[in-house]
Formats: C-alpha cells, structure tokens, sequence
C-alpha cells in the first residue's frame, strides 16, 4: 500500500480522472506532443546524457580521446583478470566451431541458425542461468511489420526518425526488412503471440511508432520468446554444448590478428577454461548494473558489460558509448522493487503520466528520450514529483483509465505480469496508479558492427545489446526484442559461414599486454579489474576489506588477485 502521506496526492488523480478519460476517448492526442524544437530542449535541460559530468574522453584503446559516458571510459580504463604469460594456450581446454558468449536471445538464435544453415557446432558459455539475460525480462512486445496497414519502410522510417536521425541505415535496413520473417520463425518453433478473435495478430501502439506495431504475447513477451527458444537450443545437444556459470574474461586471438576463441571462468571451482574457436560471438547484452548517473535499473545482476571491454582490448571499435536509454516508467515505490520496468505497453493501452496534482504534463507516447527527459523536469525543475519515504521521487501512471477504457478485468488480463508485480504489495493498479521514475534500461551504443555482424576482427561477430549503431542514439520499444532476433540470425548465418572455411594461426593474449602497456603509457591508474561479472552492493567499509581491487564482488576474485599479482610471470 502507500504511505498515508501520499492520499492527498492520490485523490487529486481521482478528481481529474473523468475529464481525462474523456480526452482518452477522443481521437486527438490527450496532451499536445512536441514540435522538434521542444524536444530539443528537453532533452539538453533535463535528459542524464546532457550533464556536464555525464561523458569524458577515455583515454586508451580504439576510442582514444572519444568522449564517452564517464563510467564507461572507467569500464575501459581497466585491468584484465589475467596475466597472459601465466595462461598455457598450446592445449585448448575445448575446441569448438563457434563459441557463443551469451546465453540470452542473440545467442539462442545465433546457435539454431548456424546448426541449421552450416550443420556447425557451437559452445554457448553463459555467465549465469541459459535465459538469464535482459532478452527474458522485456515485457511489452516486440515489433514487427505484419499489419495490413505498415510496411518494413513505415518501421525503418519510425526507427531512424527515433534514433535521431543517427541510426546505421544498413543495420535498420535489415532489422526492418528481416522482421516479419523473424515473427514467422517465432512462431514456427511455438511461440503464442496474441492474436484477435479473426486471428490476425493484435498489434499496439509504441512511443515513437507510426502505426500499430508491437506484437506481444501478453506482457510476458520477452519470456515467451526466450523459453521457446532455449527449448529449441536444448533439443539439440549433441550440436549446441551449454556452459552455465562460464563467463568469458578475455578472447583469445592468434598471431594474425584473427579472433580464435576465449578464456572462461567457472564461477563454482573458480578455474579458468580455453576455448578455441574457428569464430566467436559476443552476445553479452548491456551495461545497466553499471548504474550510471546513480539510476535503478530494469536490468538483470549480469548486465555489467562484458563484452564491451573484451572487444575493446581486443581492438574493436565502439559506436554511441555516450547514449544511454532511460525508460521513462520504471519502479519509484515500493522500493523493494525499484528501478524494475513497468512496460511501455501501459502507456500504449491508455495509462497517462501524471504530476502530484493529478495533471498531465506530457504526451505519454513520446520517444522514450523525450518522455524519460520530461518526467525528470517535471520532478527536477517544476516540483509535481511525488517523494517516497527513501528519498526517491516519483510520478503517478494513471493505470486505472485501462480498465475503464478496455473494460473490468482488461488490466489483469493483459498484464499479469505488471498486475502481480505490484499487487504482492497491496497495490491494485487497476484501481490505483503507479508511482514510476525513469530507470536505466539499455545500452543505445556498443560494439561497431556491420549488417553481417562482423566486427573490424575477422572471426568476432556481436549481436544483441552488445552493439552499437543500429538506434543511433535512441531505441523505441520493441525494437530490441527485434534485435536480438534479427541479428542473432545474421550472427549465426555469417559466423557459421565463416568458421567453415578460415584457418587459426598460433593462440595469443599479446592484446592483453599491449592494452596493459597503452594504460602504462597514458597515465591511468586505476584499480578496477574488469569485466566486472557481477555487480557488488556491498557498503562502503566492507568493500574497504574486501580482498579484491575495485570492490568487484567475484567469488573467487581474492584467488585470480594472487594469480594476477603475486606470481610474477612464467610462474
Ligand atoms: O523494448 C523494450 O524495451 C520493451 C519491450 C520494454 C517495455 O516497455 O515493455
């Protein structure tokens, strides 16, 4: 339930609720959008990548003197777990067609499509659970040209126009034009997507979406996609081998500067496992648990972008590393979940953001930059934010006006997911609003990649979150879903290909040394030693006695500490 403190502000919602739900039933828009120079405005007052304190140049690797989200030029200021004169190369622990790193969407996809057009062999190693990913927990839809009334050019168009205009138009090319075919395929292996009574897929409006586009199974889509696919993965195992609790911390390259597989570590014996690959894909997903700017995060525990800094040493370039995706409605109260998503598709069915006085004060459908940016000045500048009893500060999402538009029981219907999410503390939201704030969601930049998935690596292709370009600096919703999907696809297409017919050379951690020396010679010092794994939300004095460098709160982090720095090399 809220706190008493808060009814003041709930029965002001109550008051203004008729004369809402009135504008609701009209065809014109509840509340005027924005002309471009409005957005502009926004979006430089109020929107977290604008802060002056929000980028600064990194200083080594590929991007040397980029200005880049301020704690990703930290992620990539960073020292490597290993030291590579102590890891024997000459006998692979495994030795496999493509190596999967990533057991999210992209990954999945890219294993079936590799078995399927090249009958190759993959190794997916996953840093947690199969699934445990930022593909399983996206809730509202994926989007897909199939109405009789759109187009894969009404989609590209809505996804340039959203991504400022600054979107790779070759990578859009392909994630609109490969759309319908990917909701077929998801369907053919046994995902239920929601459908009308004529059967025809029921469709939804998204921020930024010219047409009804977003298919969804419910509000559970992303989990509905994922469990059909690690199904299909799991059918094959004498093709598609699984590796859980194996995160990747570094490739491995061979002497011709070919990606040639990577360095595993097994979170439970804490050793480390070579991995020889004919190509590698990163599938790694985001960054949220990077908590940049501060922000909660809708993210899963493993989203702390490791492969970002596994390319990078590696000398791949990144795109976009300053551009950050706030959704606008994440969790403000109860704060046992904050940060969490509550899906866009709320506001796509009718739930209206408003300030403590119950007033509308943005059109609910802009793109999520624009929406996250207003919600933040509405709370920053103009005081309608409502506070929570942690010093978090909120406004309300008038979900109640769903049900009355759709009819009684159009909420738990639609959205068990979001329903159950907050009624386990005693908040009905078919009868009471929300209280949401902007919450760090995805990772617009990433690893430079072409149409194909290739990198400027031959034999490391990206798929997923982990790449950049593709929204330019602003993703709509259900675009991502897509992503994962389309070029987890490419991914496996082309990799498979390519691990038919290249030859390794001699397996080498050489990048690792020169990446330890560029840091040498541009003065960084630092103590952080990444990939980060898992985040660690350990105090501050506890930290200070944590047998580790940077507070990265790996198990066995004390034990590669000593490997790291206590024997010197060759020992
Ligand atoms: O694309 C997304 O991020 C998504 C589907 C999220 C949501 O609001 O449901």
């Amino acid at each position: 339930m809220y706190p008493d403190y808060m009814a003041e502000s709930l029965q002001k919602v109550v008051q203004t609720r008729a004369a809402r739900l009135e504008l609701a039933r009209k065809p014109d828009p509840v509340y005027p959008p924005m002309d471009a120079a409005e957005r502009r405005a926004v979006l430089e007052g109020f929107h977290p990548d604008f802060e002056t304190s929000a980028r600064r140049n990194v200083r080594v690797g590929p991007n040397k003197g980029d200005s880049l989200t301020t704690e990703v030029s930290e992620l990539l200021e960073s020292h490597s777990w290993l030291n590579s004169a102590q890891v024997d190369l000459s006998k692979p622990d495994f030795e496999t067609d493509l190596l999967i790193i990533g057991g999210g969407g992209a990954g999945c996809n890219a294993a079936l499509i590799a078995m399927k057009e090249h009958g190759i062999r993959s190794i997916i190693a996953t840093k947690l659970r199969m699934g445990d990913a930022n593909s399983m927990m996206s809730q509202g839809g994926m989007q897909g040209a199939v109405s009789r009334t759109d187009s894969p050019t009404r989609h590209y168009l809505d996804a340039i126009g959203g991504g400022h205009f600054e979107n790779k138009p070759e990578l859009v090319r392909a994630l609109t034009e490969d759309g319908p075919g990917v909701v077929k395929w998801l369907e053919d292996l046994g995902v239920v997507w929601d459908k009308e009574t004529d059967g025809s897929m029921k469709v939804m409006h998204g921020g930024g979406t010219s047409r009804k586009r977003m298919l969804s199974c419910r509000d559970y889509t992303g989990a509905m996609i994922m469990r059909t696919l690690m199904d299909e993965v799991r059918n094959h195992p004498s093709m598609i081998e699984i590796k859980e609790f194996m995160p990747a911390v570094e490739l491995i390259m061979d002497d011709q500067g070919q990606c040639a597989g990577a360095i595993l570590y097994d979170m439970e014996s804490e050793e480390f496992f070579t991995v020889k690959a004919k190509s590698t894909l990163i599938a790694t997903g985001g960054y949220g648990r990077l908590h940049i700017r501060g922000f909660d995060t809708t993210n899963h525990y493993g989203a702390t972008g490791d492969g970002l800094v596994m390319a990078y040493r590696a000398g791949a370039k990144l795109m976009y590393m300053d551009s950050v995706q706030y959704h606008p409605t994440g969790v403000s109260f109860p704060e046992q979940i904050a940060g969490f998503l509550v899906t866009e598709a709320i506001r796509g069915a009718g739930g209206q953001p408003l300030n403590k006085d119950g007033n509308l004060f943005v059109y609910p459908r802009e793109p999520r930059d624009i929406e996250a940016a207003a919600i933040i000045r509405e709370c920053a500048q103009n005081g309608g934010g409502v506070p929570t009893p942690s010093g978090r500060v909120g406004v309300w999402l008038d979900s109640p006006l769903i049900d009355m538009l759709h009819g009684e029981g159009y909420t738990d219907k639609h959205f068990p997911a979001m329903y159950r999410q907050f009624i386990r503390y005693g908040i009905d939201i078919a009868k009471l609003p929300m209280l949401i704030y902007p919450s760090l969601h995805y990772q617009n930049g990433g690893i430079e990649i072409n149409e194909r998935c290739e990198t400027d690596i031959p034999g490391l292709y990206v798929a997923g979150e982990a790449t950049g370009g593709l929204h330019g600096r602003n993703r709509l919703m259900g675009n991502s879903v897509l992503d994962y999907n389309v070029f987890g696809q490419r991914a496996g297409r082309y990799a498979g290909a390519y691990a038919t017919q290249v030859k390794l050379g001699k397996l080498s951690l050489a990048h690792l040394d020169k990446y330890e020396q560029e840091l040498a010679d541009s003065g960084v010092k630092t103590e952080l030693v990444t990939p980060i794994l898992l985040p660690s939300y350990a105090p501050k004095d506890v930290k200070k006695r944590q047998l580790m460098r940077g507070g990265n709160s790996l198990p066995g982090a004390s034990v590669l500490q000593n490997r790291l720095f206590d024997e010197g090399p060759g020992a």
